[in-house]
């Protein structure tokens, strides 16, 4: 008898605890979705074992979410530079340029296909094409994913850029990790100058730096 009672008894609290988390979750599940330190401040107030589980799951999702990169621009001229990658979960890869010793105007810049540096930029290949199209603007459907068209350098020959763009992902299949950065002597004509390379490179000329992009702590 005592040892059903107590039974009963466990139960019966095991309802109430439950009942409590439940009734509690339209409060306390939004803030799963939001800040970590917010799921962490819920976790101190309810101590039930489904929400500490929650909490223990999410800083691995945290660590997987931002991904970031860098490419250091160097060439045979006094034109270098640097490029910042940061990527949040699936979303567009935020780009920012910063390129010294331009000439004051337009200038190619893009993703080319090797991370491979040996013979200078000329080894980094073509433009990075996974999906075998034409060359074009960086807004075109019909583009290379490394066509980020041009930036553009001021009197000073700095040029300072922040480029956002879908087709650039710091991991997949289609990852630009080990890829290169070039920046050009020419104007990027985007595939529209009607020279003959005006759909494979966009007639952008030269190659004056290039950097490799590799994976740096977020
Ligand atoms: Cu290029
Ligand atoms: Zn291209």
């Amino acid at each position: 008898m005592p040892q059903i009672e107590s039974i009963l008894v466990a139960a019966m609290a095991a309802q109430t605890l439950l009942f409590s988390s439940i009734a509690a979750a339209p409060s306390s599940a939004r803030p799963f979705h939001a800040s970590p330190l917010f799921a962490q401040a819920v976790s101190v107030g309810s101590p039930s074992v489904s929400s500490l589980k929650l909490v223990a799951k999410r800083p691995q999702v945290v660590v997987a979410a931002l991904k970031k990169a860098v490419a250091v621009l160097k060439g045979t001229s006094q034109v270098e530079g640097f490029v910042i990658l940061t990527q949040d979960e699936d979303g567009p890869t935020t780009v920012s340029v910063c390129v010294t010793g331009l000439t004051p105007g337009l200038h190619g810049f893009h993703l080319h296909e090797f991370g491979d540096t040996t013979n200078g930029c000329i080894s980094t290949g073509p433009h990075f094409n996974p999906n075998n199209l034409t060359h074009g603007a960086p807004e075109d459907e019909v583009r290379h994913a490394g066509d980020l068209g041009n930036i553009v350098a001021n009197s000073e020959g700095v040029a300072e850029a922040t480029i956002v763009d879908s087709q650039i992902p710091l991991s997949g299949p289609n990852s630009v990790v080990g890829r290169a950065f070039v920046v050009h002597e020419l104007e990027d004509d985007l595939g529209k100058g009607g020279h003959e390379l005006s759909l494979s490179t966009g007639n952008a000329g030269g190659r004056l730096a290039c950097g490799v992009v590799g994976l740096t702590p977020v």
